[in-house]
């Protein structure tokens, strides 16, 4: 295996998804903890106001505020060089627009990264991951104010000064590029809402929505750039990333429109990536809000602050590819338009994800090839039901079976030449799913015992994952 020495292995999560402590210690309430989850219905609702006792189990999550000592030296017996984890915003700033930062939220993650480092684990730090502070949504109308800027700087200001020396590693937006998507919408963009399931609030695609979509995104960009510059004033030595939503996506037939149609989807991985590493907007975008029908507002120092903060790498989720057709048959017999139709030559998970390893081997190069710059793989894995033996044991080889195939293709990709520098597996605890809502799409290489109406013990238990894993990075990858 070609894996570089100090080859980034570890694991990632989201504060949001596992913490708990959701009102503990001064925190705020986000916009996440505004959703609810549960076993009877699998979709996720959002609530202006809180009714207690209807948000298992997200508002626990697995408890790691509590058990973060024992989850990072699990972490660490796997062999973890990194660990990706977000900070809740809320527990920093509760309402988001505070001067003062709440002091319990800062001692808390010190004493998190102060843990890692204990065992020479890097941390990597998503500054936002669906966490927008309710009170912004509430109030400002989120990221489509442009005041929301200011108030991400001055969070990001306080993260850098207070955790300089203990993180180096920081992910500016998780998934930005979700908020060209109507999933993105309320998690990510904070756009207000009436009560009601999420996904109807996500709204179809009116040149309305499209238009309040974009402008919060270049917002988000706009933030995104003034933090990296921000974060380097700071501390030279940060490399600061941006972070997409990777999609592999293959034409249906060799019909051109296929292909063409295929290569348009695959923007979803440039319009947001451009901005960030190139530090301009791509070449289609005048067409694209022509079509859209839309204008966006920019103000004139905007280009230049663009330019002015190019990440320093390009960071990915990758779980699945799709195929796009232009043939509207073959999508309503086969398939549907956010997964595109599906792909003869590949199986999928049980939530109808379609596993395809050589995907990332292709998504790695071609982005690689636009962008020249380090990539790393921050997600990635296989939401699973997994079953709990009599004698505590989780058998879960379909997981190695996944990752396994995933990393020989991370390998494949190094060896074209790609600068692949860390791979953090998504959910490397169980913890609750992000667009169910619950805690039976596993994805750990550590069980925890928790329900979807939240109950058990909460007690960690090593899968077979965990032993595999582990061989795997003190083998440096070699050893699959
Ligand atoms: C990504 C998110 C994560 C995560 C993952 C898996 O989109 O960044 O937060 O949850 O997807 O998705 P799910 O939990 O829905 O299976």
């Amino acid at each position: 295996m070609s894996f570089p020495k100090g080859f980034l292995w570890g694991g990632a999560t989201a504060a949001n998804q596992f913490e708990g402590g959701w009102n503990e210690d001064g925190k705020g309430d986000s916009v996440c903890d505004h959703m609810t989850g549960g076993s009877v219905n699998t979709h996720r609702y959002f609530t202006n106001t809180i009714q207690e006792g209807t948000y298992y189990p997200s508002h626990e999550g697995i408890d790691f505020y509590h058990r973060y000592k024992e989850d990072i030296a699990l972490f660490a017996e796997m062999g973890f060089r990194v660990f990706r984890m977000s900070v809740n915003w809320t527990r920093i700033f509760p309402g988001g627009d505070e001067v003062t930062p709440n002091q319990k939220g800062l001692d808390f993650y010190k004493s998190v990264f102060e843990e890692c480092k204990k065992y020479g684990i890097e941390p990597l730090v998503t500054i936002s991951h669906y966490e927008l502070p309710y009170h912004l949504m509430d109030k400002y109308d989120g990221w489509l104010n442009r005041k929301c800027i200011d108030f991400y700087l001055h969070y990001c200001n306080t993260l850098f000064e207070e955790y300089k020396d203990l993180v180096k590693y920081w992910l500016t937006f998780n998934e930005i590029n979700c908020l060209t998507m109507s999933i993105g919408d309320i998690l990510s963009g904070g756009f207000k809402c009436e009560d009601g399931p999420a996904q109807v609030l996500g709204l179809p695609d009116t040149q309305e929505q499209l238009a309040k979509r974009y402008q919060a995104l270049h917002h988000q960009f706009i933030a995104s750039a003034k933090a990296v510059k921000l974060g380097h004033e700071i501390n030279p030595e940060f490399k600061i990333g941006c972070m997409v939503a990777g999609g592999c996506i293959y034409p249906y037939t060799c019909n051109p429109e296929d292909v063409l149609l295929a290569q348009k989807d695959m923007r979803m991985n440039y319009f947001c990536g451009d901005v960030q590493v190139r530090g301009e907007y791509p070449h289609f975008t005048e067409r694209m809000f022509e079509e859209f029908g839309i204008t966006i507002k920019m103000e004139a120092e905007d280009s230049d602050i663009l330019k002015s903060g190019k990440v320093d790498f390009y960071s990915l989720s990758y779980y699945m590819s799709t195929c796009s057709t232009a043939d509207e048959e073959a999508l309503k017999t086969s398939g549907n338009v956010v997964m595109g139709v599906k792909n003869p030559y590949l199986k999928s998970s049980d939530w109808g994800w379609q596993i395809d390893p050589k995907g990332l081997r292709y998504l790695l190069n071609d982005l690689y090839g636009r962008y020249q710059i380090p990539i790393m793989v921050v997600e990635n894995g296989l939401g699973a039901i997994d079953k709990l033996e009599a004698d505590g044991t989780i058998h879960d080889d379909y997981r190695i079976d996944y990752l396994r195939e995933h990393i020989k293709q991370m390998d494949e990709a190094i060896r074209d030449g790609v600068d692949l520098i860390g791979f953090t597996p998504w959910g490397c605890i169980d913890l609750v799913s992000a667009s169910t809502g619950e805690m039976k799409k596993r994805y750990g290489f550590i069980y925890v015992d928790k329900d979807n109406e939240g109950n058990g013990t909460l007690n960690r238990l090593r899968k077979d994952s965990f032993y595999w894993y582990k061989k795997v990075i003190e083998s440096n990858g070699n050893n699959l």
